[in-house]
């Protein structure tokens, strides 16, 4: 079976084809665009294996996309591929509506004319929108109604409708997964938790939002890699998925976490003005995956986090290069005045 893998040069996507190319004898080929986002030396050890191939391109390129399926014809198209911050679609919403609705959009009409026994949508549970924090007995189903709140959420529920969409009217194979925030290796340092282990390593301010009392459901990587894993070969044509674990943590929670395993003093922290439209508390049920397909998290966040922190301090080469580049000027842009 030949497998596509699109943004699979970022976080979540790499972890994926690493763990494809451990436990099946699939064939894997990675489109990515390698926006800044995406960095084509975390595939080093991948490129290496002589089932994997990597193709840069736009997933919105109708025109190359069209020439990619006619050439790879892949099985199962997995399509990771999104500008994935929330901050950024705040500053900038365009280039989140062009890949992430318009992206998913040319994929799938790719799928219609070469045809494919599954596209799969790594989706989010932003587009859940958020629950209140003074209500812990509420949880998000598959059920819930979309209701987002950032230019980023909005794209990412835009594209699951157009899923939906061509499942109903084109009755195209399709599935949707819904995770919460992930966390790991190759993580890039613009989110919460590597931004926070690298500042503290560093010995920079941590820059908190609010109170820091948002709260983020955490999951480690590997489980998210594995519940689409299954859901590609086990799951349900038509059919969403929520995916996570339980591991509700405020941002303060986790930001204390990370200084306390690094050894760094609580005076780092620095509470800074709030993200507009911050989305108070995330936190999925994941019922459905567990009945139907038996998907379990492995990893708690108190092992995950150590884990973590542990791959930053040994590929320091990995983020280094990163913010000694362009990641300068957006750390000064998004950060300088807060
Ligand atoms: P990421 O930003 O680390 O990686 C995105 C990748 O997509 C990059 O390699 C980038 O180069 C590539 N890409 C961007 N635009 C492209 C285009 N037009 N064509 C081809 N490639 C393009 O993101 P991530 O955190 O790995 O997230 C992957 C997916 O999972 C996204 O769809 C995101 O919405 C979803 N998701 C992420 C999380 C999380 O916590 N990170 C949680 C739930 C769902
Ligand atoms: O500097 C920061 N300070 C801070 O307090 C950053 C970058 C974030 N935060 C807060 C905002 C959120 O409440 O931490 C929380 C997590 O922020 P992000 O890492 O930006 O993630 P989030 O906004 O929750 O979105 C993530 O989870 C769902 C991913 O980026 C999305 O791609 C995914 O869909």
């Amino acid at each position: 079976m030949k497998i596509l893998v699109t943004g699979g040069a970022g976080f979540i996507g790499s972890n994926f084809i690493y763990q494809q190319l451990a436990y099946h004898n699939d064939e894997i080929v990675c489109l990515d665009l390698l926006t800044y986002a995406g960095n084509l030396s975390t595939l080093d050890k991948a490129a290496k294996d002589n089932r994997f191939k990597f193709i840069k391109g736009d997933i919105a390129d109708r025109e190359f996309i069209y020439g990619l399926f006619a050439v790879e014809k892949p099985d199962i198209v997995v399509n990771f591929a999104a500008e994935s911050h929330v901050d950024r679609s705040i500053k900038m919403p365009e280039i989140f509506l062009q890949t992430n609705i318009i992206g998913t959009s040319v994929l799938m009409d790719a799928c219609r004319k070469y045809g494919i026994k599954r596209y799969h949508q790594v989706s989010t549970d932003e587009v859940y929108g958020d629950l209140p924090l003074d209500r812990p007995d509420l949880f998000f189903t598959e059920n819930t109604p979309v209701h987002a709140s950032s230019p980023y959420s909005a794209s990412k529920a835009s594209a699951d409708l157009l899923v939906q969409a061509y499942y109903r009217t084109y009755g195209l194979p399709v599935t949707i997964s819904r995770c919460s925030n992930n966390y790991g290796p190759y993580h890039f340092p613009e989110k919460l938790i590597p931004l926070m282990i690298i500042n503290a390593l560093n010995d920079k301010k941590l820059p908190v939002y609010g109170k820091g009392a948002n709260v983020r459901d955490w999951l480690y990587v590997e489980d998210h890699c594995k519940a689409i894993d299954l859901i590609i070969r086990k799951g349900r044509s038509g059919e969403i998925y929520n995916i996570g674990g339980h591991n509700e943590k405020t941002n303060l929670q986790v930001v204390k976490i990370i200084l306390r395993e690094l050894n760094k003093p609580e005076s780092l922290i620095d509470f800074v003005t709030d993200r507009p439209g911050h989305d108070r508390r995330y936190a999925i049920d994941p019922a459905k995956i567990h009945m139907q397909l038996g998907w379990l998290p492995e990893t708690n966040f108190e092992s995950g986090i150590k884990k973590t922190i542990k791959w930053y301090l040994e590929n320091k080469t990995w983020w280094e290069e990163i913010i000694n580049g362009a990641y300068k000027d957006y750390y000064q842009r998004m950060y300088e005045k807060r």
